[in-house]
């Protein structure tokens, strides 16, 4: 670290986005049906009706799309790979063109100077999978695992860093547990429990493959979005009751891989509703990994109440918030986000695969997006990570959510994560302001 550098210089810098949500070509050369693709035409799923068919045609225009993160001095880009556009049934028939495509994909990466760290399964399950029970069977976390193996081996000597599934979170409870996202399920808990065991395990099956077929230097690790808390003051009491917060709301995820195991609290909360176990589930799930990804947007805050027990402090209504209705400012999720799974797991190697905001109007003008409120939320997220790596606290990356607009799930294309505005109409892309702003960072190696 230089005097000039608030970061190590190995510091990992970078951008993200996810398959589903940027490349359109729907069912170009052999691509399956996702369940994103079926559930967007199902009325009143998606926000104003919109399809992932075309999203930023990335399909098509990823060269364009590389050229530009190249010139804004971009080094790392978190991208996904489509379960469908490989194994179109989900099983079975290896769909060759997608391999070449990612393959191509790749290689004008490397052209550019941009290192790939490929997450496996960022929601976009086949069709065929869900019509036989999707994530409610075992079936489908073996599936995963031969999937994975595909793709390893396929692309070993071109990527060396692996994410075996995104936000186990968010592709089972809020999919199948709320419905709202796909494939809009509303499922009794036991079957929920289940879900999520089948959701570890092929997280267990994804990191196999790697270990098997990754070849030297390969590195692997999940993407989470703990549920995380921020301690209303930081008080030894506040900070002791955000621990025990965080603790027992993760319990049956990160926890459970984290701790080989499900807890026994865990389980007699579940009653009747345990997952069930089979033996050596968990010599799969708690393999060791090289890092823990986590996602971290925003969170409650949490006090310790009368008997110290955690308590969450509602919001004023003036506290301020994105346009995306769940995402209101709170920039020390960062540096809580990565100290809670450090304090409870004793995690040692941490990369926040995630983060930024949405909002929906962000208008071109005369060539110019300006959108100061992302760049701000952008520098008062960025002091945060300054401040847990100062603590201690071993996060060695950031990505940022997200390099263009894309097409944000139920929200359709009216919300926008990117610091590149996208035209959808034209598919003009424009870096905003944040974009800019970001770039300096990368390239400072410190918060500007
Ligand atoms: C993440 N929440 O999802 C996903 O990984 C991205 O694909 C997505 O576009 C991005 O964040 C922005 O939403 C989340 O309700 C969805 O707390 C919802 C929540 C968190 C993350």
């Amino acid at each position: 670290m230089s005097s000039t550098q608030s970061f190590p210089s190995t510091f990992t810098w970078g951008v993200a986005a996810a398959a589903a949500q940027i490349e359109g070509g729907a069912t170009a050369d052999g691509k399956g049906e996702s369940i994103w693709d079926r559930f967007a035409r199902t009325p009143g799923a998606v926000h104003g009706g919109d399809t992932l068919d075309v999203a930023c045609d990335h399909y098509h225009r990823y060269e364009e799309d590389f050229a530009l993160m190249a010139k804004l001095g971009v080094k790392n880009y978190r991208l996904s790979i489509a379960w469908p556009r490989i194994v179109p049934d989900g099983d079975g028939q290896v769909n060759l063109a997608g391999l070449e495509f990612y393959e191509r994909l790749i290689d004008s990466m490397a052209a550019n100077g941009i290192t790939p760290w490929v997450t496996l399964f960022h929601w976009d399950l086949p069709q065929a999978l869900e019509d036989r029970g999707g994530w409610r069977t075992r079936a489908t976390a073996e599936a995963f695992g031969r999937y994975a193996e595909i793709v390893v081996k396929a692309l070993a000597g071109k990527v060396k860093n692996w994410i075996t599934l995104n936000e186990i979170r968010c592709f089972t409870q809020l999919a199948y547990g709320f419905g709202l996202k796909a494939p809009g399920a509303k499922v009794d808990d036991a079957t929920l429990n289940q879900i999520y065991h089948n959701a570890l395990l092929a997280h267990g099956y994804g990191v196999r493959a790697v270990r098997t077929y990754g070849g030297e230097g390969a590195r692997v690790g999940i993407t989470d979005n703990s549920d995380v808390c921020i301690p209303v003051t930081e008080t030894p009491a506040d900070i002791a009751a955000a621990q025990a917060w965080y603790e027992r709301k993760n319990e049956h995820l990160l926890g459970a891989i984290c701790n080989g195991g499900y807890s026994e609290a865990y389980l007699k909360r579940c009653g009747d509703a345990a997952p069930k176990v089979a033996l050596g589930d968990f010599d799969l799930i708690s393999a060791p990994t090289d890092f823990l990804g986590l996602n971290l947007y925003t969170g409650p805050f949490v006090r310790a109440g009368q008997d110290g027990a955690p308590e969450e402090v509602s919001l004023p209504a003036a506290y301020p918030k994105a346009d995306s209705p769940w995402l209101h400012w709170a920039p020390q999720v960062i540096y809580w986000g990565t100290r809670l799974p450090r304090d409870a797991y004793g995690v040692k190697s941490i990369y926040i695969t995630e983060n930024g905001c949405g909002y929906n109007d962000e208008p071109v003008v005369a060539g110019e997006c300006n959108d100061l409120h992302r760049r701000e939320f952008l520098r008062a997220h960025l002091r945060e990570l300054e401040r847990a790596i100062k603590d201690g606290v071993p996060v060695n990356g950031y990505f940022l959510w997200s390099f263009i607009d894309n097409f944000e799930w139920e929200d359709g294309y009216e919300r926008r994560f990117g610091i590149v505005h996208v035209d959808f109409e034209t598919q003009v892309r424009t870096p905003k302001l944040s974009a800019l702003y970001y770039a300096k960072v990368m390239a400072e190696n410190r918060v500007v």
